[in-house]
């Protein structure tokens, strides 16, 4: 197998010379849910009761970015994008919740199998269609570029029940885009009498790891934990301790939990019951985030450790980012950003992110230009050295930000668009279920009018500027209709 050169990054990536016969980077792509921007101890607006020093040994080794944004503020159109390296609103008209995968658009997992790379997807998939086995559809890991696949395609799943058991006892395993039971393997599937999802995804990664090594063939790996992702409540009991809240019991097929539509004793009950605040008071709701966060990073950091102890960190590019931004429902904190989850303003869309890769990325960097998750497979591309002839690519590489690039976003009816300092949105409220938290900033308008804001000066967007630069906005505008015009009409 011959790689191609990989050609020396600029700014931020040093000049290492590659030698011909070096084995190309391994890369492994750490995929988080629904993390706060607030609770990733590597930014200066870190909130400070979030535990995540191993997130941290990112930073260390790497360098973060302060303003990366995701393509949806939902988990998945937004893995599409990040998949695809293309804005998924190219192929989804409706900006909706579900983009799917078309046969036409190549994934980040395709490109580097046919680079000679082992590819494997441990965690959530959920590309938004095609729920549950499917193991023939496109938007399944195995039909998209990864040689194997361990976990589930729904939005959700159950942290704790993974057994062939529980999901025989349950009325609805598939009831809801959250599920219960075994996780899907290849085309198969793999009961776990116990354990925790988080513990369990952690493990099969580091099995896999080890594993790929002695086959002596660079892996690309994407790791997709599923927290911190309601049902938050559901942490080991370690954890539960750390923050003094109480065990909430699990979803059990006997107990009576009827509401409006379910069925009595479903699970979609529970999980609607435990998706929304209420039944988990204000004040524990965000220790339940931070002891599911807590866990989250202790596994990031056995995760690691494995790397180094098989000599593979140094040869490994570590991409580490959330999937959206905190959830007004989960106790998240995305201050100073407004917004969360589900919008378009700058708390749904602006996620914790860092890359880490030994000798290449700078130890220690900060890129506060802002970049994109659409970058991710450009970048990968060319540390890998394969050559991306596809025009359509909204990705750029993360060792040269540009400026003044243009970003769009489309979600259900609104849409925002950031070019410089300045972003132009119709941003409003809003899909929850329930009243949000208390770490939940609200943004200053719920109308569909046009907002403009310097997100430099102003991350928090409370400051309209609209009627003061008219012409910024009409600038903005004309870009982002100019960019549907030459982009989405191919797809219509
Ligand atoms: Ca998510």
């Amino acid at each position: 197998m011959k790689y191609i050169l990989p050609i020396a990054f600029l700014f931020l990536f040093s000049c290492k010379t590659i030698q011909q016969d070096e084995r190309p980077p391994n890369v492994l792509l750490i995929v988080v849910d629904d993390q706060g921007y607030a609770d990733f101890s590597p930014f200066d607006n870190y909130e400070g009761s979030a535990h995540t020093p191993n997130m941290a040994r990112m930073a260390k080794t790497g360098t973060i970015y302060t303003q990366a944004y995701v393509t949806a503020p939902v988990c998945s159109p937004s893995r599409v994008g990040m998949l695809t390296g293309k804005n998924q609103f190219r192929w989804d008209g409706p900006a909706s919740w579900g983009p799917g995968l078309p046969d036409s658009v190549r994934t980040i997992a395709e490109y580097l199998r046919d680079a000679g790379y082992s590819t494997a997807r441990i965690g959530k998939n959920d590309l938004g269609r095609n729920f549950h086995k499917n193991y023939d559809k496109r938007e399944y890991p195995t039909r998209h570029g990864y040689d194997e696949f361990l976990g589930f395609n729904a939005h959700a799943h159950d942290f704790w029940l993974h057994s062939k058991a529980i999901q025989d006892r349950t009325p609805d395993p598939y009831g809801t885009s959250a599920v219960l039971g075994p996780l899907l393997h290849n085309e198969g599937e793999k009961s776990y009498e116990e354990g925790y999802m988080t513990d369990i995804l952690t493990d099969e990664a580091i099995s896999y790891l080890n594993g790929n090594k002695a086959e002596n063939k660079p892996f690309f790996l994407t790791l997709a934990y599923s927290a911190v992702h309601h049902l938050i409540h559901e942490v080991p009991q370690k954890y539960l301790d750390i923050y003094d809240v109480p065990p909430i019991p699990n979803y059990d097929p006997a107990d009576s939990l009827a509401y409006s539509h379910h069925p009595v004793g479903s699970y979609s009950a529970y999980y609607d019951k435990y998706s929304r605040l209420g039944a988990i008071e204000e004040g524990p709701l965000r220790k339940y985030y931070l002891a599911n966060l807590h866990c989250l990073d202790d596994n990031i950091g056995r995760l690691l450790d494995a790397l180094e102890a098989g000599g593979m960190d140094k040869n490994t590019m570590v991409i580490f980012i959330s999937d959206n931004g905190g959830s007004p429902l989960t106790g998240a904190d995305n201050a100073p950003l407004a917004g969360g989850k589900y919008s378009l303003w700058e708390g749904g869309i602006r996620v914790p992110m860092a890359v880490s890769w030994p000798g290449t990325i700078k130890a220690g960097g900060r890129e506060d230009r802002y970049v994109s998750a659409l970058d991710v497979l450009p970048t990968v591309a060319e540390a890998v050295g394969i050559a991306l002839n596809d025009p359509t690519l909204d990705g750029r590489l993360l060792s040269n930000p540009n400026p003044e690039r243009l970003l769009v976003w489309k979600w259900q009816k609104t849409w925002a668009v950031r070019q410089g300092d300045y972003k132009l949105t119709n941003s409003n409220e809003n899909h929850w279920k329930s009243r949000p938290s208390a770490q939940y900033i609200a943004p200053i308008s719920d109308s569909l009018n046009l907002k403009l804001f310097n997100v430099v000066d102003d991350p928090g967007e409370r400051n309209d500027l609209a009627e003061e630069l008219p012409e910024v906005v009409n600038r903005l505008e004309a870009a982002y209709l100019a960019w549907c015009t030459e982009n989405l009409e191919r797809y219509y």
